[in-house]
């Protein structure tokens, strides 16, 4: 890394989404007055007999969950997206101003243990392979139907990041047409292949495992890396080591690393400020609309919310919304931040 970065305002170019990130490493210091948050605290009880996604428990519509024993998933009770909803497609005097397109899709919520009170950080690797698992026959599932072309699962984690409950669950939204960040990743990535002839993030990866100085986290099968391009202050990429699609070309052994993958950065993240630490985090394979689409690489972001301490959270405001991203941290020193919390956490 340029030596001048590490000291002066600066932008950065995240290729997979064709921006720019400004970065401000002098500005670390600043104090702050503002806003503060609570901290997580961890769910203290196994079974919440308050809780709508316990085992036994009743939902929201009176329907009862089974007494799960492992993974479980429903259809969520307020999806975003119906299966039977209407094509349509409208574009108010044909001025390409008031444009609108009907939407079908699916939505369900998957629980990934029927424990309350654990979460990926502390549950075993071989359950955690379960719902990898899981994962891969819902993203098949879904992603086989016709009017299916992009599974994207995900998971809110902590209040703060919106999560309805402490309960270790996710989401999986699917639907017809491809989601906007999709979109984006998948036009940088095929245009990079063919003015590379080479994928964009399996290149970025060997770059990334070559400088180390981003890199957090690495297996056998899977890197995590601070993207030279982050926003979010200790925002992480789960990247594979080789060129792998989707999760359903994953062998057993990379299933298996994948599952200790997520663990070992979950558990790292709770050391950072010694606080559950919240984080929207998401699965990208590629879209599964029965093309091949040879440029995608199968990849994981994090995005956690917190700045400098457990109370006090990164804002996407002012500049951000009406220019460009900005960070104060450079993503070096958030990577190195989060190796001595992988120390802590026994992963390094
Ligand atoms: P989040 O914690 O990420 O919000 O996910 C929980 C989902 O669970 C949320 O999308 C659904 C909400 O719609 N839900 C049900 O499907 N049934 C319920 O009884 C409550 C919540
Ligand atoms: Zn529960």
């Amino acid at each position: 890394m340029n030596p001048l970065a590490a000291q002066n305002p600066h932008r950065r170019y995240n290729p997979l989404k064709r921006e720019w990130v400004l970065v401000s490493p002098q500005r670390t210091q600043r104090p702050w007055q503002g806003q503060t948050e609570t901290p997580g605290t961890p769910a203290a009880l196994q079974y919440d007999p308050t809780c709508y996604l316990c085992p036994g428990n009743e939902r929201a519509g009176g329907v009862h969950n089974p007494q799960y024993t492992s993974t479980f998933v429903f259809t969520n009770d307020f999806s975003a997206l119906k299966p039977d909803s209407p094509h349509f497609s409208t574009d108010e005097a044909g001025k390409g101003l008031l444009v609108a397109e009907g939407e079908s899709g699916m939505c369900r919520v998957l629980c990934f243990s029927p424990r309350h009170d654990l979460t990926l950080a502390n549950m075993a690797v071989p359950d955690i392979r379960v719902v990898v698992d899981a994962w891969q026959e819902q993203y098949e599932d879904l992603g086989k139907r016709d009017e299916i072309h992009y599974v994207q699962i995900f998971e809110n984690r902590g209040a703060m990041m919106g999560a309805s409950n402490p309960h270790p669950h996710g989401q999986i939204w699917a639907n017809h047409s491809l989601p906007d960040e999709i979109v984006s990743e998948l036009g940088a990535q095929q245009q990079y292949l063919a003015d590379h002839g080479t994928n964009l993030l399996v290149a970025y990866r060997e770059m990334e495992s070559a400088a180390g100085e981003r890199v957090v986290l690495s297996n056998a099968s899977f890197v995590v890396v601070v993207p030279f391009w982050a926003v979010w202050p200790f925002e992480t990429m789960i990247l594979p080591t080789r060129h792998l699609p989707d999760l359903a070309a994953m062998t057993d052994a990379e299933r298996n690393d994948f599952a200790a993958i997520l663990q070992a950065i979950t558990a790292t993240y709770n050391q950072v400020f010694d606080t559950p630490f919240p984080y929207s985090m998401g699965l990208h394979p590629r879209p599964f609309d029965g093309q091949d689409h040879p440029s995608w690489q199968f990849h994981v972001h994090f995005y956690p919310p917190l700045l400098r301490s457990a109370t006090v959270r990164k804002f996407m405001v002012g500049y951000e919304l009406l220019g460009s991203p900005q960070r104060d941290i450079t993503p070096e020193t958030a990577a190195e931040t989060l190796r001595q919390a992988a120390k802590k956490a026994g992963k390094l």
